[in-house]
């Protein structure tokens, strides 16, 4: 899954201005990068990140869902939203994956329109809000907590209809957890693979791996490949990222090797 942020810091000519054809292009790089599924969100999840207004978010969303299909990317195209206005929009415009790191806490009927549209949906753990969630994160045991959350989010999305089939899984990295606990769920993550649902991980740049190394944002590829070669290898299958190509042959070298003997 290639990450395509459509905010006004990610596209733009220097202003506030948003520039669709420029993240229609970068969807389109990352497809030909090899991504099965584009990620394209349109409201910033950092943690302190404020909120952003429904017609705002539709505003930047629908005409780049609208292009990537239109220039026929041949990839799932995902939309990175907890509205249901947002999703149900970009739904009709043809993306057929809701990735709502809310799991369907913001909007009850988010799980409603996923089941009748026969999408495909993953559901994140994260203990409180973006604003705040980075406070104080606390835990008995985080892997328990994130399990047991995943498990009832999905009964809820197969009791409104969704196919199980159609559910990934992801422990929100980063979404309040300290560096101590995106270790602890990282090395046990096949507690999670217990679920029976495909995992999904989003470790990419994030600021525990900041954390870790000493880099910034924009240097942390390396880290980024490290997470990802130890997520397949403890049962992900689903890995959310910036730098397609690279983190596709680590895991392509990774999966040849731990496979085929
Ligand atoms: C700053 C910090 C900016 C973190 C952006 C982020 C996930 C996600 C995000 C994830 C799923 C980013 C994150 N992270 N959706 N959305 N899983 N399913 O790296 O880990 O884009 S926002």
């Amino acid at each position: 899954m290639g990450i395509l942020n459509v905010t006004p810091d990610s596209f733009s000519d220097g202003g506030r201005y948003l520039d669709v054809s420029a993240a229609i292009a970068h969807g389109l790089a990352l497809a030909g990068e090899g991504a099965a599924i584009v990620d394209v969100g349109g409201e910033s999840t950092r943690p302190g990140a404020g909120a952003v207004a429904v017609a705002e978010e539709l505003r930047r969303v629908v005409p780049v869902v609208e292009g990537l299909l239109a220039a026929g990317i041949g990839a799932t195209v995902s939309v990175d939203t907890s509205k249901l206005e947002v999703a149900r929009a970009a739904l009709d415009a043809g993306a057929t994956f809701v990735n709502d790191v809310t799991a369907f806490r913001a909007a009850p009927g988010m799980a409603a329109l996923v089941a009748e549209r026969g999408a495909e949906c993953c559901l994140m753990h994260m203990q409180g809000d973006p604003r705040t969630m980075q406070r104080e994160p606390r835990y008995d045991d985080v892997v328990i907590e994130v399990r047991e959350f995943l498990r009832e989010r999905v009964a809820c999305a197969v009791a409104a209809g969704i196919e199980p089939e159609r559910i990934v899984v992801d422990p929100g990295f980063g979404f309040g957890k300290t560096v101590e606990h995106n270790l602890e769920l990282l090395e046990r993550l096949p507690e999670l693979a217990e679920l029976g649902q495909p995992l999904l991980v989003g470790t990419s740049r994030k600021s525990f791996l900041g954390a870790l190394t000493g880099r910034g944002e924009a240097e942390r590829l390396a880290a980024t490949i490290a997470t990802s070669v130890i997520a397949l290898l403890r049962g992900a299958s689903v890995f959310r990222v910036h730098d397609v190509a690279a983190v596709r042959d680590a895991l392509a070298v990774t999966a040849a090797t731990v496979s085929e003997r």
